[in-house]
Protein backbone atom coordinates (compact mmCIF):
# COMPACT_ATOMS: atom_id res chain seq x y z
CA UNK A 1 0.00 0.00 0.00
CA UNK A 2 1.61 3.44 -0.48
CA UNK A 3 1.86 5.35 2.13
CA UNK A 4 -1.30 7.03 2.40
CA UNK A 5 -2.51 8.92 5.93
CA UNK A 6 -5.76 10.85 7.04
CA UNK A 7 -5.13 14.67 5.61
CA UNK A 8 -8.98 15.37 6.48
CA UNK A 9 -11.63 14.58 9.12
CA UNK A 10 -15.01 15.79 9.02
CA UNK A 11 -18.19 14.58 10.54
CA UNK A 12 -21.52 16.20 9.01
CA UNK A 13 -25.39 15.70 10.15
CA UNK A 14 -27.61 13.20 8.07
CA UNK A 15 -30.74 11.94 8.78
CA UNK A 16 -31.68 8.17 9.42
CA UNK A 17 -34.33 6.26 7.82
CA UNK A 18 -36.67 7.45 11.37
CA UNK A 19 -36.08 11.08 10.14
CA UNK A 20 -33.79 10.97 13.21
CA UNK A 21 -30.61 13.24 13.06
CA UNK A 22 -27.24 10.56 13.08
CA UNK A 23 -23.74 11.46 12.23
CA UNK A 24 -21.96 10.93 8.65
CA UNK A 25 -17.69 10.83 8.88
CA UNK A 26 -15.53 11.63 6.14
CA UNK A 27 -12.30 10.70 6.36
CA UNK A 28 -10.05 11.75 3.55
CA UNK A 29 -6.46 10.13 2.52
CA UNK A 30 -3.30 12.16 1.55
CA UNK A 31 -3.70 9.67 -1.57
CA UNK A 32 -7.00 11.51 -2.32
CA UNK A 33 -9.07 8.58 -1.43
CA UNK A 34 -12.33 9.29 0.26
CA UNK A 35 -14.45 7.05 2.84
CA UNK A 36 -17.88 7.61 4.47
CA UNK A 37 -19.25 6.04 7.30
CA UNK A 38 -22.54 6.63 8.81
CA UNK A 39 -23.56 5.54 12.30
CA UNK A 40 -27.25 3.17 12.40
CA UNK A 41 -28.92 3.27 15.73
CA UNK A 42 -31.48 0.93 17.13
CA UNK A 43 -35.23 1.43 19.22
CA UNK A 44 -34.33 -1.80 21.31
CA UNK A 45 -31.01 -1.16 22.28
CA UNK A 46 -29.90 -3.43 25.24
CA UNK A 47 -28.58 -1.85 28.71
CA UNK A 48 -24.93 -2.59 27.87
CA UNK A 49 -24.35 -1.34 24.64
CA UNK A 50 -22.06 1.01 24.01
CA UNK A 51 -23.55 4.56 24.29
CA UNK A 52 -24.55 7.00 21.74
CA UNK A 53 -23.81 10.25 22.22
CA UNK A 54 -27.26 12.64 21.93
CA UNK A 55 -27.86 15.71 22.83
CA UNK A 56 -30.45 14.47 24.99
CA UNK A 57 -32.49 17.82 26.01
CA UNK A 58 -35.96 16.85 24.96
CA UNK A 59 -36.67 20.86 24.52
CA UNK A 60 -34.54 21.47 22.21
CA UNK A 61 -33.90 20.08 18.45
CA UNK A 62 -35.27 16.90 17.42
CA UNK A 63 -36.57 15.74 20.89
CA UNK A 64 -33.23 15.32 22.17
CA UNK A 65 -32.12 13.30 19.55
CA UNK A 66 -29.79 15.82 17.69
CA UNK A 67 -25.70 15.02 18.20
CA UNK A 68 -24.20 18.11 18.06
CA UNK A 69 -22.11 16.84 21.25
CA UNK A 70 -20.71 14.01 18.73
CA UNK A 71 -20.11 16.21 16.10
CA UNK A 72 -18.04 18.47 18.92
CA UNK A 73 -15.64 15.19 20.19
CA UNK A 74 -15.25 14.34 16.39
CA UNK A 75 -13.67 18.05 16.04
CA UNK A 76 -11.82 18.66 19.25
CA UNK A 77 -11.33 15.34 19.88
CA UNK A 78 -10.62 12.55 17.47
CA UNK A 79 -9.49 15.14 14.44
CA UNK A 80 -6.39 15.92 16.25
CA UNK A 81 -5.80 12.21 17.24
CA UNK A 82 -6.30 10.78 13.91
CA UNK A 83 -4.82 13.30 11.63
CA UNK A 84 -1.23 11.93 10.00
CA UNK A 85 -2.61 8.11 11.08
CA UNK A 86 -2.32 5.48 8.37
CA UNK A 87 -5.47 3.69 8.11
CA UNK A 88 -4.41 0.00 6.29
CA UNK A 89 -4.53 -1.94 9.59
CA UNK A 90 -7.95 -1.34 10.75
CA UNK A 91 -7.11 -2.15 14.39
CA UNK A 92 -4.47 0.14 14.55
CA UNK A 93 -6.95 3.37 13.48
CA UNK A 94 -9.85 1.54 16.08
CA UNK A 95 -7.25 1.64 18.64
CA UNK A 96 -6.86 5.47 18.54
CA UNK A 97 -10.36 6.00 18.93
CA UNK A 98 -11.07 3.51 21.77
CA UNK A 99 -8.15 5.19 23.59
CA UNK A 100 -9.52 8.44 23.27
CA UNK A 101 -12.07 7.27 25.84
CA UNK A 102 -11.64 6.12 29.59
CA UNK A 103 -14.52 4.03 29.25
CA UNK A 104 -14.86 1.29 27.28
CA UNK A 105 -18.44 2.01 26.55
CA UNK A 106 -17.10 5.49 24.93
CA UNK A 107 -19.73 7.18 27.12
CA UNK A 108 -17.98 10.25 26.79
CA UNK A 109 -16.95 10.19 22.48
CA UNK A 110 -20.01 7.99 21.89
CA UNK A 111 -20.07 4.70 20.05
CA UNK A 112 -22.11 6.49 17.06
CA UNK A 113 -19.19 9.37 16.73
CA UNK A 114 -16.38 6.36 16.79
CA UNK A 115 -18.32 3.67 14.65
CA UNK A 116 -18.44 6.13 11.71
CA UNK A 117 -15.27 6.92 11.83
CA UNK A 118 -14.15 3.13 11.73
CA UNK A 119 -16.41 2.50 8.92
CA UNK A 120 -15.07 5.69 6.92
CA UNK A 121 -11.49 5.10 7.44
CA UNK A 122 -12.14 1.11 6.41
CA UNK A 123 -13.40 2.71 3.13
CA UNK A 124 -11.06 5.43 2.55
CA UNK A 125 -8.00 2.14 2.79
CA UNK A 126 -10.27 -0.20 0.81
CA UNK A 127 -10.17 2.36 -2.37
CA UNK A 128 -6.95 3.74 -1.72
CA UNK A 129 -5.51 -0.06 -2.22
CA UNK A 130 -7.78 -0.28 -4.99
CA UNK A 131 -9.74 -3.36 -3.52
CA UNK A 132 -13.49 -4.08 -2.20
CA UNK A 133 -13.97 -3.24 0.44
CA UNK A 134 -14.91 -7.03 1.79
CA UNK A 135 -11.44 -7.85 0.89
CA UNK A 136 -9.49 -5.40 2.42
CA UNK A 137 -11.94 -6.14 6.12
CA UNK A 138 -10.32 -9.79 5.14
CA UNK A 139 -6.53 -8.52 4.62
CA UNK A 140 -6.81 -6.16 7.40
CA UNK A 141 -8.05 -7.87 10.19
CA UNK A 142 -5.70 -10.93 8.68
CA UNK A 143 -3.35 -8.98 10.26
CA UNK A 144 -4.15 -9.30 13.84
CA UNK A 145 -5.53 -12.45 13.55
CA UNK A 146 -3.68 -15.49 11.65
CA UNK A 147 -6.87 -17.94 11.52
CA UNK A 148 -8.62 -15.65 9.41
CA UNK A 149 -6.87 -16.56 6.43
CA UNK A 150 -7.27 -15.15 2.83
CA UNK A 151 -10.66 -17.63 1.46
CA UNK A 152 -9.92 -19.09 -1.89
CA UNK A 153 -13.93 -18.72 -1.95
CA UNK A 154 -16.13 -15.83 -0.14
CA UNK A 155 -18.81 -16.90 1.20
CA UNK A 156 -22.02 -15.02 1.13
CA UNK A 157 -24.25 -15.05 3.75
CA UNK A 158 -27.98 -16.63 4.33
CA UNK A 159 -30.36 -14.12 4.71
CA UNK A 160 -32.72 -13.56 7.94
CA UNK A 161 -35.73 -11.53 6.39
CA UNK A 162 -38.46 -9.54 8.39
CA UNK A 163 -41.93 -10.10 7.13
CA UNK A 164 -43.66 -8.55 10.29
CA UNK A 165 -42.42 -5.99 12.45
CA UNK A 166 -43.52 -5.46 15.33
CA UNK A 167 -42.46 -4.66 19.24
CA UNK A 168 -40.53 -1.42 19.76
CA UNK A 169 -40.64 -1.09 15.41
CA UNK A 170 -44.91 -0.79 15.64
CA UNK A 171 -45.47 0.99 18.59
CA UNK A 172 -45.57 -2.32 20.38
CA UNK A 173 -48.41 -3.70 18.00
CA UNK A 174 -47.90 -7.53 18.75
CA UNK A 175 -45.65 -8.44 21.59
CA UNK A 176 -42.58 -10.20 19.04
CA UNK A 177 -40.31 -7.80 17.42
CA UNK A 178 -39.00 -9.43 14.14
CA UNK A 179 -41.34 -12.21 12.15
CA UNK A 180 -38.36 -13.51 9.98
CA UNK A 181 -37.99 -15.97 7.16
CA UNK A 182 -35.01 -17.60 5.95
CA UNK A 183 -34.43 -19.47 3.16
CA UNK A 184 -31.69 -22.46 3.88
CA UNK A 185 -32.59 -24.29 1.50
CA UNK A 186 -32.23 -21.75 -1.74
CA UNK A 187 -29.34 -22.62 -4.30
CA UNK A 188 -28.34 -18.44 -4.14
CA UNK A 189 -28.39 -15.23 -2.35
CA UNK A 190 -30.44 -14.33 -6.02
CA UNK A 191 -32.78 -17.47 -5.15
CA UNK A 192 -33.36 -16.78 -1.22
CA UNK A 193 -33.90 -13.37 -2.28
CA UNK A 194 -36.57 -14.64 -5.20
CA UNK A 195 -38.47 -16.68 -2.70
CA UNK A 196 -38.25 -13.92 0.24
CA UNK A 197 -39.98 -11.22 -1.83
CA UNK A 198 -42.76 -13.83 -2.92
CA UNK A 199 -43.60 -14.33 0.57
CA UNK A 200 -43.41 -10.73 1.41
CA UNK A 201 -45.65 -10.30 -1.29
CA UNK A 202 -48.01 -12.96 -0.18
CA UNK A 203 -48.26 -11.17 3.49
CA UNK A 204 -49.17 -8.21 1.97
CA UNK A 205 -52.01 -9.84 0.02
CA UNK A 206 -53.57 -11.55 3.25
CA UNK A 207 -53.32 -7.55 4.79
CA UNK A 208 -55.08 -6.42 2.67
CA UNK A 209 -57.87 -9.02 2.00
CA UNK A 210 -58.36 -8.81 5.82
CA UNK A 211 -58.45 -4.77 5.75
CA UNK A 212 -55.68 -4.54 8.33
CA UNK A 213 -53.48 -2.10 8.11
CA UNK A 214 -51.18 -2.18 5.14
CA UNK A 215 -48.51 0.50 6.61
CA UNK A 216 -44.81 -0.74 7.16
CA UNK A 217 -43.19 -0.98 10.65
CA UNK A 218 -39.87 0.53 10.94
CA UNK A 219 -38.22 -2.04 9.10
CA UNK A 220 -39.91 -2.03 6.53
CA UNK A 221 -42.10 -5.25 7.27
CA UNK A 222 -45.57 -5.38 7.23
CA UNK A 223 -47.44 -3.02 10.20
CA UNK A 224 -48.72 -6.01 12.54
CA UNK A 225 -52.61 -6.34 13.26
CA UNK A 226 -53.49 -9.31 15.07
CA UNK A 227 -55.27 -10.49 18.01
CA UNK A 228 -52.78 -12.95 19.31
CA UNK A 229 -49.15 -13.26 18.83
CA UNK A 230 -49.73 -16.71 17.11
CA UNK A 231 -52.13 -15.30 14.78
CA UNK A 232 -48.77 -13.33 12.91
CA UNK A 233 -47.09 -16.82 13.42
CA UNK A 234 -50.16 -18.27 11.88
CA UNK A 235 -50.00 -16.02 8.90
CA UNK A 236 -46.84 -16.05 8.42
CA UNK A 237 -46.71 -19.81 7.34
CA UNK A 238 -49.94 -18.99 5.92
CA UNK A 239 -47.58 -16.38 3.43
CA UNK A 240 -45.31 -18.97 2.80
CA UNK A 241 -47.57 -21.26 1.38
CA UNK A 242 -49.44 -18.40 -0.59
CA UNK A 243 -46.28 -18.16 -2.49
CA UNK A 244 -45.98 -21.57 -3.23
CA UNK A 245 -43.21 -22.54 -1.01
CA UNK A 246 -42.85 -25.08 2.09
CA UNK A 247 -42.75 -24.17 5.14
CA UNK A 248 -40.22 -26.00 7.35
CA UNK A 249 -38.44 -27.38 3.84
CA UNK A 250 -37.76 -24.51 1.62
CA UNK A 251 -38.72 -21.59 4.09
CA UNK A 252 -37.98 -21.57 7.90
CA UNK A 253 -39.29 -18.65 10.43
CA UNK A 254 -36.91 -17.06 12.58
CA UNK A 255 -37.93 -14.63 15.88
CA UNK A 256 -36.53 -11.85 17.35
CA UNK A 257 -37.97 -12.06 20.71
CA UNK A 258 -36.96 -8.52 21.68
CA UNK A 259 -37.93 -9.90 25.61
CA UNK A 260 -35.88 -7.16 27.16
CA UNK A 261 -38.35 -5.02 26.22
CA UNK A 262 -41.11 -7.04 27.19
CA UNK A 263 -39.75 -7.29 31.13
CA UNK A 264 -40.83 -5.22 33.36
CA UNK A 265 -41.01 -5.25 37.29
CA UNK A 266 -39.91 -8.61 37.38
CA UNK A 267 -41.87 -10.36 34.65
CA UNK A 268 -42.73 -10.67 31.28
CA UNK A 269 -45.61 -8.78 29.90
CA UNK A 270 -47.27 -9.65 27.29
CA UNK A 271 -49.25 -6.70 26.16
CA UNK A 272 -51.43 -7.60 23.00
CA UNK A 273 -52.81 -10.09 25.15
CA UNK A 274 -52.66 -8.88 28.61
CA UNK A 275 -51.04 -11.35 29.87
CA UNK A 276 -47.96 -11.59 32.59
CA UNK A 277 -45.32 -14.34 32.35
CA UNK A 278 -42.69 -15.82 34.42
CA UNK A 279 -39.31 -16.70 32.43
CA UNK A 280 -40.81 -20.82 32.80
CA UNK A 281 -44.14 -19.65 30.88
CA UNK A 282 -42.10 -17.81 28.38
CA UNK A 283 -39.55 -20.88 27.73
CA UNK A 284 -42.82 -23.22 27.67
CA UNK A 285 -44.65 -20.84 25.10
CA UNK A 286 -41.66 -20.72 22.84
CA UNK A 287 -41.21 -24.10 23.04
CA UNK A 288 -44.81 -25.04 22.28
CA UNK A 289 -44.20 -22.69 19.17
CA UNK A 290 -41.36 -25.19 18.16
CA UNK A 291 -43.72 -27.60 17.90
CA UNK A 292 -46.35 -25.94 16.19
CA UNK A 293 -44.26 -24.26 13.76
CA UNK A 294 -41.08 -24.49 11.30
CA UNK A 295 -38.56 -22.27 13.43
CA UNK A 296 -34.71 -22.55 12.96
CA UNK A 297 -33.82 -19.75 15.11
CA UNK A 298 -35.03 -17.85 18.00
CA UNK A 299 -33.32 -13.84 19.63
CA UNK A 300 -33.33 -12.78 22.69
CA UNK A 301 -35.71 -15.28 23.70
CA UNK A 302 -35.61 -14.18 27.65
CA UNK A 303 -34.30 -10.49 29.07
CA UNK A 304 -30.64 -9.38 29.11
CA UNK A 305 -30.15 -9.75 32.82
CA UNK A 306 -32.01 -13.02 32.64
CA UNK A 307 -28.95 -15.40 32.26
CA UNK A 308 -30.85 -18.14 33.97
CA UNK A 309 -33.58 -18.29 31.78
CA UNK A 310 -31.22 -18.42 28.97
CA UNK A 311 -29.47 -21.45 30.41
CA UNK A 312 -32.68 -23.15 30.82
CA UNK A 313 -33.69 -22.19 27.42
CA UNK A 314 -30.35 -22.92 25.70
CA UNK A 315 -30.66 -26.06 27.69
CA UNK A 316 -34.32 -27.17 26.36
CA UNK A 317 -33.58 -25.75 22.85
CA UNK A 318 -30.08 -25.49 21.82
CA UNK A 319 -29.89 -28.70 19.87
CA UNK A 320 -32.57 -27.82 17.75
CA UNK A 321 -32.28 -24.17 17.44
CA UNK A 322 -30.27 -21.40 16.88
CA UNK A 323 -30.43 -19.45 20.27
CA UNK A 324 -29.22 -15.59 19.56
CA UNK A 325 -27.72 -13.25 21.68
CA UNK A 326 -28.61 -9.52 20.72
CA UNK A 327 -29.61 -7.27 24.09
CA UNK A 328 -28.03 -10.19 26.37
CA UNK A 329 -24.28 -10.32 24.12
CA UNK A 330 -23.85 -6.51 23.02
CA UNK A 331 -21.28 -7.87 20.42
CA UNK A 332 -18.79 -8.20 23.43
CA UNK A 333 -16.21 -10.59 23.40
CA UNK A 334 -16.32 -10.66 27.25
CA UNK A 335 -19.96 -11.09 27.42
CA UNK A 336 -19.92 -14.14 24.96
CA UNK A 337 -17.11 -15.82 26.74
CA UNK A 338 -19.44 -15.57 29.87
CA UNK A 339 -22.43 -16.87 27.99
CA UNK A 340 -20.58 -19.79 26.47
CA UNK A 341 -19.59 -20.79 30.38
CA UNK A 342 -23.28 -20.32 31.60
CA UNK A 343 -24.07 -22.02 28.50
CA UNK A 344 -26.40 -20.03 27.35
CA UNK A 345 -27.18 -19.08 23.50
CA UNK A 346 -25.40 -20.50 20.94
CA UNK A 347 -25.55 -17.67 18.50
CA UNK A 348 -24.72 -13.75 18.34
CA UNK A 349 -25.32 -10.94 16.86
CA UNK A 350 -23.21 -8.55 16.06
CA UNK A 351 -23.74 -4.99 15.51
CA UNK A 352 -20.94 -2.53 14.66
CA UNK A 353 -22.29 0.51 16.75
CA UNK A 354 -23.02 -2.10 19.70
CA UNK A 355 -19.57 -1.57 20.55
CA UNK A 356 -18.65 1.48 18.48
CA UNK A 357 -15.64 -0.04 16.30
CA UNK A 358 -15.03 -2.41 13.56
CA UNK A 359 -12.25 -4.12 15.80
CA UNK A 360 -14.38 -4.74 18.37
CA UNK A 361 -16.95 -6.09 16.29
CA UNK A 362 -14.46 -8.26 14.73
CA UNK A 363 -13.00 -9.54 18.18
CA UNK A 364 -16.54 -10.48 18.83
CA UNK A 365 -16.68 -13.11 16.52
CA UNK A 366 -13.38 -14.17 16.28
CA UNK A 367 -14.30 -14.99 20.47
CA UNK A 368 -17.68 -16.56 19.29
CA UNK A 369 -16.13 -18.72 16.41
CA UNK A 370 -13.50 -19.86 19.21
CA UNK A 371 -16.37 -21.31 21.25
CA UNK A 372 -18.37 -22.39 18.36
CA UNK A 373 -21.14 -19.90 18.49
CA UNK A 374 -22.72 -18.77 15.21
CA UNK A 375 -22.86 -15.24 14.23
CA UNK A 376 -25.40 -13.39 12.41
CA UNK A 377 -24.26 -9.79 11.16
CA UNK A 378 -27.33 -7.26 12.01
CA UNK A 379 -28.18 -3.49 10.64
CA UNK A 380 -30.40 -1.91 13.05
CA UNK A 381 -34.04 -0.16 12.63
CA UNK A 382 -33.08 3.01 12.23
CA UNK A 383 -30.34 2.34 9.02
CA UNK A 384 -29.12 4.43 6.55
CA UNK A 385 -27.94 3.85 2.61
CA UNK A 386 -24.85 2.91 4.36
CA UNK A 387 -23.65 -0.97 2.48
CA UNK A 388 -20.58 -1.79 5.14
CA UNK A 389 -22.22 -4.75 6.94
CA UNK A 390 -22.51 -6.87 3.90
CA UNK A 391 -18.77 -6.52 3.33
CA UNK A 392 -18.56 -7.29 6.60
CA UNK A 393 -20.07 -9.99 7.00
CA UNK A 394 -18.42 -11.65 3.65
CA UNK A 395 -14.68 -10.32 4.50
CA UNK A 396 -15.13 -11.99 8.03
CA UNK A 397 -17.08 -14.73 6.93
CA UNK A 398 -19.96 -14.65 9.14
CA UNK A 399 -22.55 -17.11 7.71
CA UNK A 400 -25.92 -14.47 8.31
CA UNK A 401 -27.22 -11.43 7.90
CA UNK A 402 -30.15 -9.46 9.34
CA UNK A 403 -31.06 -5.78 7.80
CA UNK A 404 -34.80 -5.84 8.36
CA UNK A 405 -37.46 -6.34 5.83
CA UNK A 406 -38.00 -6.46 2.01
CA UNK A 407 -38.67 -2.82 1.23
CA UNK A 408 -37.62 0.63 2.25
CA UNK A 409 -34.46 1.90 0.24
CA UNK A 410 -32.24 1.69 3.43
CA UNK A 411 -33.17 -2.16 3.21
CA UNK A 412 -32.82 -2.98 -0.22
CA UNK A 413 -29.67 -1.40 -0.63
CA UNK A 414 -28.34 -3.84 1.65
CA UNK A 415 -29.59 -6.54 -0.21
CA UNK A 416 -29.10 -5.25 -3.61
CA UNK A 417 -25.35 -4.92 -2.69
CA UNK A 418 -25.39 -8.86 -1.48
CA UNK A 419 -26.65 -9.59 -4.79
CA UNK A 420 -24.55 -7.36 -6.96
CA UNK A 421 -21.21 -9.13 -5.32
CA UNK A 422 -23.12 -12.77 -5.71
CA UNK A 423 -23.32 -12.06 -9.81
CA UNK A 424 -19.60 -10.23 -9.74
CA UNK A 425 -17.82 -12.70 -7.78
CA UNK A 426 -19.26 -15.72 -9.66
CA UNK A 427 -17.43 -19.31 -8.87
CA UNK A 428 -15.09 -17.11 -6.43
CA UNK A 429 -18.03 -17.31 -4.11
CA UNK A 430 -20.32 -19.84 -2.87
CA UNK A 431 -23.89 -19.12 -0.89
CA UNK A 432 -23.85 -20.32 2.93
CA UNK A 433 -27.14 -21.68 2.55
CA UNK A 434 -28.03 -24.18 4.76
CA UNK A 435 -24.53 -24.71 6.33
CA UNK A 436 -24.99 -21.12 8.10
CA UNK A 437 -27.27 -22.92 10.59
CA UNK A 438 -26.07 -25.65 12.71
CA UNK A 439 -29.52 -26.94 13.40
CA UNK A 440 -29.22 -28.21 9.64
CA UNK A 441 -25.37 -29.46 9.31
CA UNK A 442 -26.41 -31.91 12.41
CA UNK A 443 -29.23 -33.56 10.89
C1 LIG B 1 -32.73 -5.96 16.82
C2 LIG B 1 -32.65 -4.74 15.94
C3 LIG B 1 -32.95 -5.07 14.51
P1 LIG B 1 -32.83 -2.39 17.03
O1 LIG B 1 -33.29 -5.92 17.93
O2 LIG B 1 -32.19 -7.00 16.47
O3 LIG B 1 -34.19 -5.72 14.35
O4 LIG B 1 -33.48 -3.73 16.40
O5 LIG B 1 -31.91 -1.85 16.03
O6 LIG B 1 -34.01 -1.48 17.32
O7 LIG B 1 -32.14 -2.82 18.28
MG1 LIG C 1 -32.65 -8.06 18.41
Amino acid sequence: MKDARISHLRARRIWDSRGRPTLEAQVELSDGSIGLGQAPAGASTGRLEAVELRDGDRDIDHGGFDIQNALRQCEDLLRPRLLGQRVETQAVIDQHLIDADDDPNKSRIGANTTIAISIACAKAAAISQGLPLYEHLASSSLKTDEKAGQPKRWQLPLPQIQIFGGGAHAGKRIDIQDLMITCPAASSVAEALSWTASVYRAAGEIMRKRRSSFGVADEGGWWPDFKRNEDALDCLVESIEEAGLRPGEQVWIALDIAATQWFSKGTYQLALESRELKAADIIDMLSEWVERYPIVSIEDPLAEDDDDGFVTFTKALGHRLQVVGDDFLVTNAQRIRKAAAMGAANAVLLKPNQRGTLTETYHAWLAAQELGYEGIVSARSGETEDQSIVHLAIGWRVGQLKVGSFSRGERMVKWNELLRLEDQLGDRAYFAGRNALAPFRSR
